[in-house]
């Protein structure tokens, strides 16, 4: 089809939301759908910079102001900005994918109201807090238990589970390319391809 939808994957650092979308996003585009990733990697490294990469460029006051890092304020920013590039994105016929903890059901759930009836498909990928933990990919959740990380999801800043994900996915007993079927099934049976 043509029409554009929002493929929203929350979790806790760690969790596999990039990997799943990756591989979702890779099946997408097998299948011939105009697809478009939006992750930590393109967005939080360029539109929602943090303060210190924009510091030279910009002076102190303007990167402290616009920067955006792990703060509550910050990550609602962090998520409103990327809700809007996503229902842009939308609009424009892309299947839409976004890889962000998105730690706030508030925040999420604003994303949702501002698209269209049924463009936003939630997905949780459920992953517990232990297991995340020792998969630690770069070292964030040792680094938060030592306290050299202050405010790290899942550790000593909150994740709020969303309460009725049009998808919830146990990535603790199952594997990557499962688990993008997955989702790949549920956009066929909502009529989205
Ligand atoms: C959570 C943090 C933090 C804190 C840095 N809390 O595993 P990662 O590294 O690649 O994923 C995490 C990413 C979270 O950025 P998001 O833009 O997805 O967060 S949010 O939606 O809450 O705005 C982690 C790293 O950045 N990271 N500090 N304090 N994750």
């Amino acid at each position: 089809g043509h029409r554009g939808f929002v493929l929203w994957f929350t979790g806790l650092s760690g969790s596999g939301k990039s990997t799943i979308a990756g591989a979702v996003d890779q099946q997408l585009h097998a299948l011939g759908a105009r697809t478009y990733l939006l992750d930590g990697d393109n967005v939080r490294h360029g539109l929602n910079a943090a303060p210190k990469m924009l510091e030279d460029r910009y002076g102190a006051e303007h990167a402290e102001r616009f920067g955006l890092g792990f703060g509550k304020q910050d990550r609602e920013e962090n998520i409103r900005r990327i809700g809007a590039v996503a229902g842009l994105f939308c609009d424009a016929g892309f299947a839409t994918l976004t890889a962000f903890v998105s730690p706030y059901r508030a925040d999420r759930d604003a994303v949702r109201a501002s698209l269209p009836d049924g463009d936003f498909i939630e997905v949780f990928v459920d992953t517990p807090l232990e297991v995340c933990e020792s998969r630690d990919p770069k070292g964030l959740y040792k680094k938060a238990r030592a306290g050299e990380i202050k405010g790290f999801t899942g550790i000593d800043d909150p994740y709020e589970a969303p309460a009725n994900p049009e998808l919830r996915l146990l990535t603790a007993e199952k594997g990557i390319s499962e688990l993008a079927d997955e989702v790949i099934q549920y956009l066929r049976s909502a009529k989205k391809m």
